[in-house]
């Protein structure tokens, strides 16, 4: 199951023909520089070349009038005067002679990946076209955009396959419109876009780009704005809103289909977005989003002006596509509170609708809103960006490094009479072993100094971990005699190194020696049915569902607003997952939790199971190996009591890691100390 890759140069043959400071940034350019740097870097190569086609009339009349069809199909025969005539009725967009063919190339293209992953070619896929879709509406062309590709291939998937949900997320810095108007009342396709609003001060300047247009009618809940309403968001900001508003909602939902409306003037460097999100961040977006519809996933390129930026962030957004490990987010600042303060409207305006959003704080009332923005003036460390200031064009960052590709994908560390899952390798030698660390070993884990059979497991996991940190090999997991005996042995190794930084994840109920935990160089998080509030510890956080790990809906609402975020501050160069026998952990759970913690440490995850619970070892590697996990039955709500218990655990952890915030201010959100 591979990835797909649409381009055809015809989309580069039409560009403005006169002078228009607006459109000015809309050249051939962006599909040929990123087209060259896929080929350049090698992903092209990689992926499986899909064929252009021409969208068919009675695929554009999915989404667009027979009345404005007609008008679009006279563009090819206008002179110029005609063409500058004919695209005045419209807002920021131009046509040209060309035009009208290649709007319909890019609506085919949308389609024909969709049928590539539909009909199981590939598994997911990106195309690279112009014009964009998602401003374009059902009576017009708008922002560059023609006929509206995303929205086209969204009917189509519901119309040909039956495809029951579609998740669309729109990550362009502008707010698709077109998109929103098209599914506004229809509850079986979820759109979610963030963009730059400024207070409606942004274009298009629509009223209904605002946080609490949440859909009409039956489709009241499924449309979600996230307005930014200051430039200079960063990658926190990003992630912030997919782990605390989109991932749950979408999650919740349940899609058949993820289609991403892929526009990167969201990056740095861009001239329309003005914001600071690296080029790696689309990486980390894309993951986020793949094991989702087990792993149905089509990319439509949208906007992206940033020549340098643009190529840089297709290229991260295929190579993650195509499964490579994930390049490390380092640092993370704190998400701005701007940035809180949007999605705190935003989780407000959806709680009604979303079970994993029913525990939201109120949205900040206009007094403290308006109060807030001018504090936030204040506050934020982050200059504004003014008018004389260095334009965005000018603006500097470093290249994404080339990402790692370890040879070995997985490898496992099992007794001799235990099968190796398929595609895993089995680890059998714990040779050039320092003879130091090995005597350490012995004495601190060993009850038995004779238990040869323990020590050579343990030995052999060392070795593993040691392969990871040379990036020989991506991941691994282990069947032990006794998890937490051999989770010890690993983090005393593997803290030990300089600037190393191990993320544990136990999930199941057990004791962790709580010695592990005090230096900073390891971040326990530890799901279980058991309250183990009063040990609670910056570096050791017991999240407790009273159901126990088996609590799917409680689990998942875990792992996106705790898991995840801390995660992303820590920043490990080791991901532990620790599975304590008994967890009662369901194995769809299971897997989507293996993949989500792909996104940290390139990669690096090593998962310990007890050998009692060998049944597990098939599910685990799968995972490991990239495929994706089954999508989760759509979700039901957490229990009240663990969500106000754990509410009340992240107002306390919130100064200590500042990602897990979903409020502006701490005593305004909901639950109180005590
Ligand atoms: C697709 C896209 C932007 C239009 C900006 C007009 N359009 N000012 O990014
Ligand atoms: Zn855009």
């Amino acid at each position: 199951m591979g990835t797909a890759l649409i381009y055809d140069v015809e989309m580069t043959r039409y560009k403005l023909l006169w002078v228009d400071p607006v459109c000015k940034i809309e050249v051939p350019e962006r599909l040929t520089v990123s087209h060259e740097a896929l080929v350049r870097s090698g992903l092209a190569d990689r992926c499986i070349s899909v064929p252009v086609r021409e969208a068919t009339e009675v695929e554009i009349l999915l989404v667009h009038s027979e009345e404005y069809l007609e008008a679009v199909k006279k563009t090819p025969y206008m002179t110029l005067e005609d063409l500058k005539e004919f695209t005045l009725q419209y807002g920021d967009v131009y046509f040209h002679p060309n035009i009208y063919h290649c709007a319909k190339l890019a609506a085919g293209s949308a389609l024909h990946l969709l049928d590539s992953v539909m009909t199981g070619k590939v598994r997911n896929g990106m195309a690279l076209v112009r014009p964009p879709g998602h401003h374009s509406m059902h009576n017009a062309a708008n922002g560059f955009c023609v006929f509206n590709n995303v929205a086209i291939a969204a009917r189509y998937a519901k119309q040909k396959y039956g495809v029951k949900r579609i998740l669309i997320v729109d990550w362009d810095v502008h707010h698709g419109q077109g998109v929103q108007y098209c599914f506004e009342d229809d509850p079986s396709v979820l759109y979610f876009s963030w963009h730059r609003y400024e207070h409606q001060k942004f274009w298009p300047n629509l009223r209904e780009s605002d946080y609490d247009s949440v859909g009409k009618d039956n489709g009241a809940g499924f449309n979600i704005n996230v307005p930014w309403n200051k430039v200079g968001m960063t990658n926190s900001d990003y992630l912030s809103v997919f782990c605390h508003i989109l991932l749950p909602v979408a999650y919740e939902f349940c899609p058949d289909l993820v289609l991403v409306c892929a526009g990167f003037d969201s990056a740095i460097g861009d001239p329309e977005g003005k914001m600071c999100a690296t080029p790696d961040i689309f990486a980390h977006l894309t993951h986020l989003l793949m094991n989702l519809a087990g792993g149905k996933l089509c990319a439509v390129l949208e906007g992206g002006y940033n020549l340098t930026s643009l190529a840089q962030s297709v290229c991260q957004t295929v190579q993650t596509l195509l499964g490579d490990p994930l390049p490390r987010l380092s640092n993370l600042s704190a998400p701005c509170i701007s940035a809180i303060e949007s999605l705190q409207c935003a989780r407000s305006a959806h709680r009604r609708y979303w079970s994993s959003l029913n525990h939201a704080a109120d949205a900040p009332t206009s007094e403290i809103s308006t109060k807030r923005a001018k504090l936030a003036e204040k506050e934020d460390e982050r200059p504004e960006i003014e008018e004389e200031e260095k334009s965005p064009e000018e603006e500097v960052w470093p290249e994404p490094p080339k990402r790692i590709s370890p040879t070995i994908r997985s490898a496992s560390v099992l007794p001799d009479d235990v099968v190796c899952p398929e595609g895993c390798q089995r680890y059998s030698s714990s040779e050039d072993l320092n003879p130091l660390v090995l005597s350490k070993l012995k004495e601190n884990f060993l009850e038995d100094v004779d238990d040869s059979d323990a020590f050579t497991a343990f030995s052999k996991l060392i070795t593993l971990i040691e392969k990871m940190a040379k990036d020989e090999i991506c991941n691994g997991l282990a069947l032990v005699r006794n998890v937490t005996t051999a989770m010890m042995c690993v983090i005393q190794h593997s803290a030990a190194a300089p600037g190393n930084r191990v993320l544990v994840v136990c999930v199941g109920n057990g004791t962790i020696p709580s010695r592990i935990t005090k230096d900073g160089k390891t971040l326990v998080v530890h799901i279980s049915s058991e309250d183990r509030w009063e040990e609670r510890s910056k570096y050791y956080i017991p999240l407790c569902l009273k159901k126990g790990c088996g609590d799917t809906s409680g689990f998942v609402h875990i792992v996106f607003g705790f898991l995840l975020p801390l995660g992303y501050e820590y920043d490990p160069s080791l991901v532990l997952l620790v599975r304590m026998p008994d967890s009662g952990v369901c194995d769809g759970v299971w897997q989507q939790l293996i993949g989500l913690l792909q996104s940290f440490a390139q990669g690096h995850t090593l998962v310990l199971i007890q050998e009692e619970e060998k049944a597990f070892l098939d599910l685990t590697a799968s995972t490991l190996l990239g495929n994706p996990a089954p999508p989760l039955e759509q979700l039901q709500a957490p229990f009240t009591d663990d969500v106000e218990a754990l509410e009340r655990l992240r107002h306390r952890l919130q100064a200590d890691w500042k990602l897990l915030q979903t409020t502006v201010s701490p005593e305004s959100g909901g639950a109180d100390e005590c």
